[in-house]
C-alpha cells in the first residue's frame, strides 16, 4: 500500500492514521499534557488524545493556552505543547511562541491547516493561511508534515530543536488531511522516534573555566547575577554550593528569584542599584545584559571598568553587548559543577568591605521598607497590601507566584521574597500583559502545587476569561487583582471631551462577581486584613477564588519603575 494515503489498500493488514501516530508519538515521548483550543481540523485529535490519556485542557483564547504550553516548558524542561485551529487560531497562538522564543521556553505549537494545495495557489480555502511562513520568523525552528510516516520524525525534530542548545519555540505545521491519512500499523508503529538525550550536556571547554576563576579571583567587588536561564537549568544545589563557596553577594533576576532565598545573607536584591555601580567583575549565570540589565553599560553601571563572566549555553550571546573577559560556554549544570571542582577547598572569601558595604546598603532598604509594609490604609495602597501576601509567601513558600502589571509586578518583585526556585513567574523578557492565567493554569497543572496570581487590573484584562477555565478543571489558583482602576493609575482626565481617559477603566469593578459567575469563591477586599483572610482561606481550601483588592486609584507611577523608557514629547513640554 502507499504510505500516507487515505485509501488504504485491500491487502493493507492493520490500520493507524495519523490521529493515532501522533498520539501515539506524543505517549512516546512523554508528553503528558496539551493546552489548546479546539475546532477544525483538530477537534477530533483533542478527543482522541483525551481518550488515550493526555490530558488535553481547553482554554478560551489560544494565547492562554500558548503562555500555559510556554511556562509548562520553562517548568519542566520538557517542550510545553500548545494545540490550534489553523489561521486565526494559529495567529492567537503565535505571540506565546514568539514569548516562549524570546524567553528561551521549549514549546511547541501545533497547528491545523488547510489543504496546501488550495493555500498555495490562494484559493480561499477555510482559514487559509500559509502558517509555516509565517511562524519561521517568529520561533527557533519551523516544521510541516505532509505525511502520516513523517510524523514520528516530525515530532523528534520539533523536540529536539525545542529543548536543545538554547531553548525555544517550534511550530509544527498539520495539514487537515494529515490526520486522516492511513497506513500498516507495523510499518507506522516502526516510524516513530522516541528521542533520545534530547537537551545533551555541554560541557565547558577546561580552559574557560579557569580563564573564569583567575578573572573572579582577583577582583575585589564581585557579584553574581543569576538570571531564569539558571532557574530553568535545575542545578539548584550546584549553583547554591558555587554562590556560597564563592562568598559573592548574588543579585537575582526577577525569574531567578528564589534559587537561593531572597533572605540569604549574600542576596544583594534588595541593593540592586549600589552592586550594579559598584562591582568590578560580574559573573551572569543565565542572564541576558539587555534592556533588563541596561545593556551592560550606562550610568547604572557606573564609571568604574567592569569585566564580566558569562556562563550560557548560547556562544553567540557573547560580546552581545559588551566584551565578555570571560565566557564560559555550556549548560548550566555543567558549567557551575566544572567551576565548583575547579575552585578547590580554599577559595578566597571576597574582601569584607565589599560584603560589608553591600550588606549595609541592602539593610538599610529593607529597614527603610518595612514600615510601609505594616500600613492598614484604606483605601490599600501597593506596600499595605503587598506586605500581607508577602508574610503569605513566607509561611507558604511553596505557592506559586504569577506577577503581572506595571506598579502590581514591580512592586511585588521588590516586596515578596521568595524562598525556593522557580516559584516566581512573571512577564518575561517582553514585559508582557495577558501571561496571567494561562501561567496560573499550567503552575497548578504541572506541579500541583498552589497558585497566588498578583495582577494589575489591566494585566488580568488580557486573560480574564481563563478564569472559567480555573473553574472548570477545579485549579488551586487565587487570583488577586490590584484594582486601582486602571493602567498605573486610575485618576488619568481626558481633558479634551467626554471619552474617559485612555489609561482608565470603569471605576469600583467588581472582578470578584467574574469567578462567582463560574462558580468559583469572589471576594472583595478593601483592607490588608479582608485581603489576608480571602487568600489565606483560599490557599487552604485550593478552591478557584479571585480577591477583588481595592487600591487607591492615585498610587502607582506611571509604567511603574521604567516610566524612563516612555519617550517624550517635546512639543508637549513646551505646551506644559
Ligand atoms: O537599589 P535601589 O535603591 O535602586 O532599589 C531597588 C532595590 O534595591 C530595592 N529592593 C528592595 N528594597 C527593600 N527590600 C527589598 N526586599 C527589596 N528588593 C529590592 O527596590 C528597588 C527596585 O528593585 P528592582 O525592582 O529589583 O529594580 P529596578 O531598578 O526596578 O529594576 C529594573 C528592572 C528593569 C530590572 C525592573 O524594573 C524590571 O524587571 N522591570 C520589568 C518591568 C516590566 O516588564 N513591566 C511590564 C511592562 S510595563 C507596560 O509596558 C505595560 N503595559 C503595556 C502593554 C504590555 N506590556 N503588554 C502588552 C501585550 N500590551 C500592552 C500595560 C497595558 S504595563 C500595562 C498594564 C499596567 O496596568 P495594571 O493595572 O496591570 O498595573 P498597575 O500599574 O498596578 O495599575
Ligand atoms: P533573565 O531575564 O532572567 O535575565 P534571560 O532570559 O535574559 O534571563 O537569559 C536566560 C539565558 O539563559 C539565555 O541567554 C539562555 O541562552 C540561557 N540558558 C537557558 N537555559 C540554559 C541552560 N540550561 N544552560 C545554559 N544557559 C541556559
Ligand atoms: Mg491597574
Amino acid at each position: 500500500m502507499p504510505e500516507g494515503t487515505t485509501k488504504p489498500a485491500a491487502d493493507a493488514g492493520e490500520l493507524t492514521d495519523g490521529f493515532h501516530l501522533l498520539i501515539d508519538a506524543l505517549k512516546l515521548n512523554g508528553v503528558k499534557t496539551i493546552y489548546g483550543v479546539p475546532g477544525i481540523p483538530i477537534t477530533d485529535f483533542g478527543r482522541m488524545a483525551q481518550a488515550e490519556g493526555i490530558r488535553v485542557l481547553s482554554f478560551r483564547h489560544e494565547q492562554n493556552a500558548g503562555y500555559a504550553a510556554a511556562i509548562a516548558g520553562y517548568l519542566t524542561k520538557k517542550p510545553g505543547i500548545c494545540l490550534t485551529v489553523s489561521a486565526p487560531g494559529f495567529l492567537n497562538g503565535l505571540t506565546a511562541l514568539a514569548h516562549a522564543t524570546t524567553n528561551c521556553f521549549p514549546m511547541i505549537l501545533m497547528s491545523g491547516s488547510s489543504e496546501r494545495e488550495i493555500v498555495d495557489l490562494q484559493q480561499g480555502d477555510y482559514e487559509e493561511m500559509d502558517q509555516l511562513a509565517v511562524a519561521k520568523t517568529m520561533c527557533k525552528a519551523a516544521y510541516r508534515i505532509l505525511h502520516a510516516q513523517d510524523i514520528g520524525i516530525g515530532l523528534a525534530r520539533a523536540i529536539r530543536a525545542a529543548v536543545s542548545g538554547r531553548p525555544g519555540g517550534v511550530y509544527l505545521d498539520l495539514p487537515a488531511k494529515l490526520f486522516g491519512q492511513v497506513m500498516n500499523a507495523e510499518a507506522g508503529r516502526k516510524s516513530l522516534v522516541k528521542v533520545i538525550d534530547p537537551a545533551p550536556a555541554q560541557i565547558p571547554a577546561p580552559d574557560a573555566v579557569k580563564r573564569a576563576l583567575d578573572v573572579l579571583k582577583a577582583a575585589k567587588r564581585p557579584l553574581i547575577i543569576l538570571g531564569k536561564g539558571a532557574a530553568y537549568a535545575q542545578a539548584d544545589d550546584a549553583i547554591r554550593a558555587f554562590v556560597e563557596k564563592s562568598g559573592v553577594p548574588f543579585l537575582p533576576m526577577s525569574m531567578a528569584k528564589g534559587l537561593l532565598p531572597d533572605t540569604h545573607p549574600q542576596c544583594a536584591g534588595a541593593a540592586r542599584s549600589t552592586v550594579l555601580k559598584d562591582s568590578d567583575v560580574v559573573v551572569m549565570i543565565g542572564a541576558r545584559l539587555n534592556w533588563l540589565l541596561s545593556h551592560g553599560k550606562g550610568k547604572q553601571w557606573g564609571d568604574a571598568p567592569k569585566k564580566f563572566v558569562q556562563i550560557d549555553i548560547e556562544p553567540k550571546e557573547m560580546d552581545s553587548n559588551v566584551e565578555i573577559a570571560a565566557p564560559v560556554v555550556g549548560d548550566i549544570g555543567s558549567c557551575v559543577q566544572a567551576l565548583l571542582d575547579a575552585m578547590g577547598n580554599a577559595w578566597p572569601a571576597p574582601p569584607v568591605d565589599w560584603t560589608g558595604a553591600v550588606k549595609a546598603k541592602r539593610d538599610e532598604n529593607v529597614t527603610k521598607m518595612a514600615p510601609r509594609l505594616m500600613n492598614n490604609n484604606v483605601p490599600m495602597d501597593y506596600h499595605g497590601a503587598l506586605g500581607v501576601l508577602r508574610t503569605i509567601i513566607k509561611e507558604r513558600p511553596e505557592t506559586i507566584l504569577v506577577n503581572e502589571g506595571a506598579n502590581t509586578l514591580d512592586l511585588a518583585r521588590g516586596v515578596i521574597d521568595i524562598y525556593k526556585p522557580r516559584k516566581r513567574l512573571d512577564v518575561g523578557t517582553w514585559g508582557v500583559m495577558g501571561i496571567g492565567m494561562g501561567q496560573a493554569i499550567a503552575a497548578a497543572v504541572e506541579t500541583g502545587h498552589p497558585v497566588l496570581a498578583v495582577e494589575g487590573d489591566s494585566a488580568f484584562g488580557f486573560s480574564g476569561m481563563e478564569v472559567e477555565t480555573i473553574c472548570r478543571y477545579g485549579l488551586p489558583v487565587c487570583v488577586v487583582i490590584f484594582n486601582n482602576n486602571g493602567i498605573y493609575r486610575g485618576t488619568d482626565v481626558n481633558k479634551a471631551g467626554a471619552d474617559p481617559a485612555t489609561t482608565v477603566f470603569v471605576p469600583g469593578a467588581r472582578y470578584d462577581k467574574m469567578m462567582e459567575a463560574f462558580g468559583g469563591t469572589g471576594v472583595n477586599a478593601t483592607s490588608p486584613d479582608d485581603l489576608r483572610r480571602a487568600v489565606n482561606a483560599a490557599l487552604d481550601s485550593r478552591k478557584p477564588t479571585l480577591v477583588n483588592a481595592v487600591i487607591d486609584p492615585s498610587a502607582g507611577s506611571e509604567s511603574g519603575r521604567i516610566g524612563n523608557l516612555n519617550p517624550q514629547s517635546a512639543l508637549k513640554k513646551k505646551q506644559a
